[in-house]
This record gives C-alpha cells, sequence and structure tokens, in this order.
C-alpha cells in the first residue's frame, strides 16, 4: 500500500505526561511512529514525504484562533516560564459551566483553558511542525487516492481524532482525519464517512462533522461512562441539524473480546453502506490491542488482518490514519495486518 511517513513527526516529543496526580512518561512516544515506519518499510510497503501543504484545509477543520493559538504556543509559554524537560502548560482555570468560553483571555495560560479539553496532552517546541507535518500527510494520502489509488496509509504522530473544533487534548492537536476526509471532499467525492476504531472515542472528529450530512461518522469505543474522554461518544448522539442521522456511536463494555467487538464493527460498516459515502477515512487506533497499556479490549494481532479485510469489503477509497496505540512493540505489525488484510480482501 502506498503509505506517507516524515520524520519531522520526532520534533514532538514531549518528556512526560500529568497522570493521576503525578508525571509519568509519556505513552505517546516517539518510537511509536519509528516502529510503524520500520514495520512498512521491511514488509516493502511503498513511504514517501508529504507532498501537500494542508495550510488551505486546516481552517475548514479548526477555528482561526485556535490555529493562532496553537501556532504562537510554545513561544508564549516560553515567555511565561523557561523551559525545563518536564514543566509544561497547565491552565488556572477552565470555562466550566456558567463561565464564558466565548471570552477569550489574553493571558496564555488561561488561553490554555479556552483550547485544552483536559491536562493529559503534554507538548514542546517542536509540537507545531510535528502536528503540520501530520496534517500535511493526511492532506497527501487524500490526494493520491482521490487521484485513484485505492487506499493509502497514513504512519503519523501526534495522533488527530481527539482534537476538535478549538481545541486539542487526548495527545491530539490537529485532526488529521477530519483533515483527510475534508480534503476528500475539496476533491470531489460528495460524501465521506470516517469509521474510527481507536479503543477512545473519537470526540474531535464527531464534533467537527456533527451538524454535517456530507461526512457521516462512526466509532466503536470503549464506552465513556468509563473511559477517556467520557464526555463524549454516549449512543444517543446521532447528529443535529443537517447531520442528525450521520453520527453512530458504538461504545463497548471495558473487556470487550474480538467476537463482540467485530460484531459492533458489522453494525458500524452497515450504517456507512447504507451512507452513500463516496470515500473513507478510518482513524487506525490500535489501543484496541490485548497487551495495550491504557486500555481495555482483547484484540490480537491476527485481528488486525480481519479488520482490514471487512474496511476493504466496503470497495470505497480509504485513506487510513493512524491515531492511539501504546504496545509500542506490536505496533508495527498491527499496523502492517490491517493494510495487508486490506490489501487481500481487495485483491479478490
Ligand atoms: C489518541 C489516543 O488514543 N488518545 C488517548 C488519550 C488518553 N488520555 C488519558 C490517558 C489515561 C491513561 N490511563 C492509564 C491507565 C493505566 N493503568
Ligand atoms: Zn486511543
Amino acid at each position: 500500500m502506498r503509505t506517507v511517513f516524515t520524520p519531522l513527526h520526532a520534533l514532538h516529543a514531549p518528556a512526560t505526561e500529568f497522570f493521576r496526580g503525578e508525571r509519568v512518561p509519556c505513552f505517546e512516544k516517539v518510537d511509536r511512529a519509528r516502529y510503524v515506519h520500520e514495520a512498512l518499510v521491511a514488509r516493502g510497503h511503498r513511504v514517501d514525504a508529504p507532498e501537500v501543504d494542508s495550510r488551505a484545509v486546516l481552517p475548514q477543520v479548526h477555528g482561526e484562533r485556535y490555529l493562532a493559538f496553537l501556532e504562537s504556543a510554545w513561544a508564549r509559554w516560553l515567555a511565561l516560564a523557561p523551559a525545563t524537560p518536564e514543566r509544561q502548560p497547565c491552565p488556572p482555570t477552565r470555562p466550566i459551566r456558567t463561565l464564558r468560553a466565548d471570552c477569550e483571555p489574553a493571558e496564555f495560560s488561561a488561553q490554555v483553558g479556552v483550547f485544552c479539553m483536559d491536562s493529559g496532552t503534554p507538548s514542546c517546541a517542536g509540537t507545531w511542525a510535528a502536528a503540520q507535518a501530520g496534517a500535511d500527510a493526511a492532506a497527501t494520502a487524500a490526494r493520491w487516492v482521490s487521484q485513484g489509488e485505492r487506499a493509502a496509509f497514513v504512519a503519523t504522530r501526534p495522533p488527530g481524532h481527539h482534537a476538535g473544533p478549538d481545541f486539542m487534548g487526548g495527545y491530539c492537536f490537529l485532526n488529521n482525519a477530519a483533515v483527510a476526509a475534508q480534503a476528500l471532499r475539496n476533491a470531489g467525492a460528495a460524501r465521506v464517512a470516517v469509521l474510527d476504531v481507536d479503543y477512545h472515542h473519537g470526540n474531535g472528529t464527531q464534533a467537527i462533522f456533527y451538524e454535517r450530512a456530507d461526512v457521516a461518522f462512526v466509532s466503536l469505543h470503549g464506552d465513556p461512562r468509563t473511559e477517556f474522554p467520557f464526555f463524549l461518544g454516549h449512543a444517543d448522539e446521532t447528529g443535529a441539524g443537517a447531520g442528525r442521522g450521520h453520527n453512530l456511536n458504538l461504545p463497548l463494555p471495558a473487556g470487550t473480546d474480538a467476537q463482540s467487538w467485530f460484531q459492533a464493527l458489522a453494525h458500524g460498516l452497515a450504517h456507512i453502506r447504507q451512507s452513500h459515502a463516496q470515500a473513507l477515512v478510518v482513524s487506525l487506533g490500535l489501543d484496541t490491542f490485548e497487551n495495550d497499556p491504557i486500555s481495555k479490549f482483547r484484540l490480537r494481532s491476527d485481528d488486525f488482518l480481519r479488520l482490514g479485510e471487512r474496511i476493504a469489503a466496503l470497495g470505497l477509497p480509504t485513506v487510513f490514519v493512524l491515531e492511539g496505540g501504546y504496545a509500542v512493540d506490536a505496533l508495527g505489525l498491527n499496523a502492517v495486518n490491517v493494510l495487508e488484510g486490506f490489501e487481500a480482501q481487495a485483491a479478490v
């Protein structure tokens, strides 16, 4: 499969994240993309650098003020506090209910409260450059697919699906899957479907397209009653306005095994078949793997071959975008298994 990768991902390399009141080594680490890239090369997949500038697409999926915040964030943080490996922007206040999220404070750390959903998304000097390169990679794969490639894979980090219209969170800054979907729309696909199979609900992608009829969103994920991101991803979220009926959430209990997971996948795929989508974006989180350190589904490496087969059977031009997956040693194998399952089925 044609794949896109850039070593610029390594510019995003914060040392620690904040978890249960202490600093722990980041789960979302540089080695993730390195191992996926190595597996792609080892298995003979074609790997190219990004060749599309995503700057035309970014304002179609993110707000201009959020993008300006993100681009300038590290310089403004340094002006406030000297850099140390572990020091991270941390908001003094967030605009929770009754506080006004529409009044953007002038103070940088207060802006973090407006533009970041959680306390577990560390950044560093290279975060913006890495995130931009990842969005460029997503736009590149979308171009290839819109020009006739059956499928393409974006081996990128940081991931994107928790990044909403105007906020970061969940290790995500720019929503690569939304960039790919929007780029496919811009290239002429009348309707696009996004299938999100990451363990965590893709709240950012859902929010970006929630009131749109041209991009359907289907997600299988850990039930938000117990799993991150907690505050979105319930089954009763079905879309609003023009988007009514175009959002499908399939929350599953922690501990779900492959058999139950694939039953839910069949529901999701049936919804996509009925959506009249002309192209597909897959938010490919691999944190559904049984040995993932922060997630609780029980898929095995061979199950990722099946996943690729089921997706290929939709018969749609497909962009795969890497999202989560923190069992780093197995990440390369699990990623190429999806791609090779897809290719085997697509060849039938
Ligand atoms: C893209 C993606 O997969 N983002 C996930 C963000 C999850 N952030 C919360 C991490 C909480 C870690 N829980 C660890 C439990 C270890 N026992
Ligand atoms: Zn995840």
